[in-house]
């Protein structure tokens, strides 16, 4: 796809801005090979709703079949590295002086890509925690042949330490986005279909207290006729293409 040409306006907004507000979802991720959240279910998956398998009634009605889920899902993770979009992202944290990164993704490429100031809304699949005590744990052996481990503390089953459907998302990182939603200039939302909340919530957040908004994303989504720049290309080319125009004197990242 070719990139996208960047409005004068929305460069000059960027670089001139000293509040900026990013909100990703499972598109940012698709160069770099991990399925988005809808298609994550292709081959084996294929059969099953993720919104069936990502939440907890899921998992006490068949805890291996949803552990197995995210270990396939783990096991994709070890192969892929971050894309010239997640890359980008990091670039603009170093250049405005108040950015926040707010990620529903739980593949943790944001942090491999250099971004620091990230709030994961939806957890991180890397990491593991009791169903029961909801502590983290650092390692544990891998189940045999039928049920997830069980928590070396108290014996319940582990689980992913994501948000599943239902569930509430870390309170500080929700009103951490929150904030910097409300007093954003500019707001970057990326490959999310902006479909769930309260995540979506926070481009609408943002637009109501007077940040323009951004979509990059090669589809429309809800948030489309919001929008005061859609940037309607795969991120990882939309995205440092936006760097280039906003910030032209600096080098282009390797
Ligand atoms: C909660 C982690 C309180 C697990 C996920 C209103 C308010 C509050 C809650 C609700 C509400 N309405 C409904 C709800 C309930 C629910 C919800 O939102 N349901 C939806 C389906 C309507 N929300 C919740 O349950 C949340 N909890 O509110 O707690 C509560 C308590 C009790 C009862 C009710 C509420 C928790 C939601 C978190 C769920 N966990 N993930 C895991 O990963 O396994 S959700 C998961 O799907 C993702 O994390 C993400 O958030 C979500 C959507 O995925 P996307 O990231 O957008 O990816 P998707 O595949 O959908 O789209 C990809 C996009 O990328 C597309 O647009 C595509 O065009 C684009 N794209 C593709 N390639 C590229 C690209 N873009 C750029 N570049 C490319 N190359």
């Amino acid at each position: 796809m070719d990139t996208p040409a960047i409005a004068a306006a929305l460069a000059r907004a960027l670089r001139r801005a000293t509040r900026v507000v990013a909100l990703t979802g499972a598109g940012i991720s698709a160069e770099s090979g991990v399925p988005t959240f809808r298609d994550a279910l292709t081959g084996l998956w294929a059969k099953f709703d993720p919104r069936e398998l990502a939440t907890p009634s899921a998992f006490a009605r068949n805890p291996k079949l949803v552990w197995d889920w995210y270990a396939a899902r783990r096991e994709t993770l070890a192969h892929v590295v971050p894309n010239p979009g997640h890359v980008a992202l990091a670039r603009i944290e170093a250049l405005v002086p108040d950015f926040l990164l707010a990620t529903q993704n739980v593949d943790g490429l944001h942090a491999r890509a250099g971004s620091r100031l990230l709030v994961e809304l939806h957890g991180n699949i890397a990491r593991v925690k009791c169903s029961r005590e909801h502590r983290v744990v650092a390692h544990w052996a891998e189940p045999g042949d039928d049920l997830p481990p069980r928590c070396p503390h108290c014996g319940a089953f582990l689980r992913p330490d994501v948000v599943w459907f239902e569930e509430s998302l870390p309170e500080d990182a929700l009103a951490r986005a929150d904030a910097a939603a409300r007093r954003a200039e500019v707001m970057l939302v990326v490959g999310t279909s902006a479909e769930v909340w309260p995540a979506a919530g926070l481009a609408h957040t943002a637009k109501a207290a007077g940040a323009r908004l951004v979509e990059v994303n090669p589809e429309a989504t809800p948030l489309s006729a919001l929008a005061d720049d859609v940037l309607r290309a795969p991120s990882g080319v939309a995205l440092p293409a936006l760097v280039a125009a906003a910030w032209p004197d600096l080098p282009q990242a390797t």
